[in-house]
């Protein structure tokens, strides 16, 4: 396994372990011309790793890049498109040390990005494609498996649960035994409620409320707050304007047992971050402006 995948899993384990360990930013890297919140904006390549590195120096620990939009109603991108999208960027971050997670449904696309340098398989899908749980046990990769209730493209039409926590529970618990059975170790899993992913405003309420149910699971638990509609929908702001709303969902989910947060906006995170661990954990730095 390489260095840096053996760095990440004992990071990982560290996360999982110690409560009051800083938990984890990662930012998200769309290279697609129609992402949700950040559409086009990182679609050229150079300025998508150039973003990429600012995030990273900024605080981000993981850069999550994806080549295909898993907004509800997207279209689906070709095989040749997506690669041709993330790999080159994935090599330009990784070569640098960068820590790359891969944000993809396909396997192929997984395969590739593990021989570009990424070190983490984001799978929106949670590994359903068998050669998908393959790629995750010889990879060496972490990998997050998510919760999703239908697929995106019809997803938010009418999302039904008669316990959304207790289900979403019992999905994750599922897939991290078919990954632990496919040959990933179990401290290399993390687990996702998915957060608008065929969910109501109410489902997505109840499932950060209910994050420690999932933490429960004993992996580590990743949030997707940042800009989401149901944040839109709670304060009337379009995605441009969702960053507060951002911030305190994600103190809320880190309050809730969250060790990894998936976010646009890292220095503004950082922050948070900071305050978070002061008040919760007593671990800070006095930096007196
Ligand atoms: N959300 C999005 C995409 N990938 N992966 C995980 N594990 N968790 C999430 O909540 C999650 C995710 C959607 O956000 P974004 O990437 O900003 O938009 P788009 O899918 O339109 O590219």
């Amino acid at each position: 396994m390489s260095e840096a995948r053996q760095a990440l899993r004992n990071r990982l384990r560290t996360l999982a372990t110690d409560p009051s360990s800083a938990p984890m930013l990662m930012g998200v890297l769309n290279i697609t011309p129609d992402s949700f919140s950040d559409a086009g904006q990182w679609y050229d390549r150079h300025r998508a790793i150039e973003h990429g590195l600012a995030m990273a120096e900024q605080g981000a620990e993981l850069i999550d890049v994806g080549g295909e939009s898993t907004r509800p109603g997207a279209d689906p991108v070709p095989l040749a498109e997506e690669l041709d999208r993330v790999l080159p960027v994935i090599e330009a971050l990784a070569s640098r040390g960068i820590w790359v997670s891969i944000d993809t449904l396909k396997p192929e696309v997984m395969r590739q990005a593990v021989a570009a340098g990424a070190v983490m398989l984001n799978d929106v899908t949670a590994f359903a494609d068998p050669q998908s749980l393959d790629v995750a046990a010889t990879s060496g990769c972490a990998v997050c498996a998510m919760h999703m209730q239908g697929e995106p493209r019809t997803m938010q039409r009418a999302p039904h649960y008669a316990d959304v926590v207790g289900e979403v529970r019992g999905y994750l618990a599922a897939r991290a035994a078919a990954l632990v059975q496919a040959g990933v170790p179990v401290d290399a899993i993390m687990l996702d409620p998915g957060f608008g992913f065929g969910k109501t405003l109410a489902h997505n309420l109840a499932l950060l409320r209910g994050l420690p149910a999932l933490r429960e699971l004993g992996h580590v638990v990743l949030a997707g707050l940042s800009r989401k509609s149901m944040l839109g929908r709670l304060t009337g702001r379009h995605v441009t304007e969702r960053l507060p709303a951002s911030l305190a969902a994600a103190l809320m989910a880190l309050d809730g047992g969250a060790r990894v947060l998936r976010v646009h906006d890292v220095p503004a995170h950082v922050d948070a971050l900071a305050i978070w661990r002061a008040v919760r954990h007593d671990i800070y730095q006095d930096m007196k402006p």
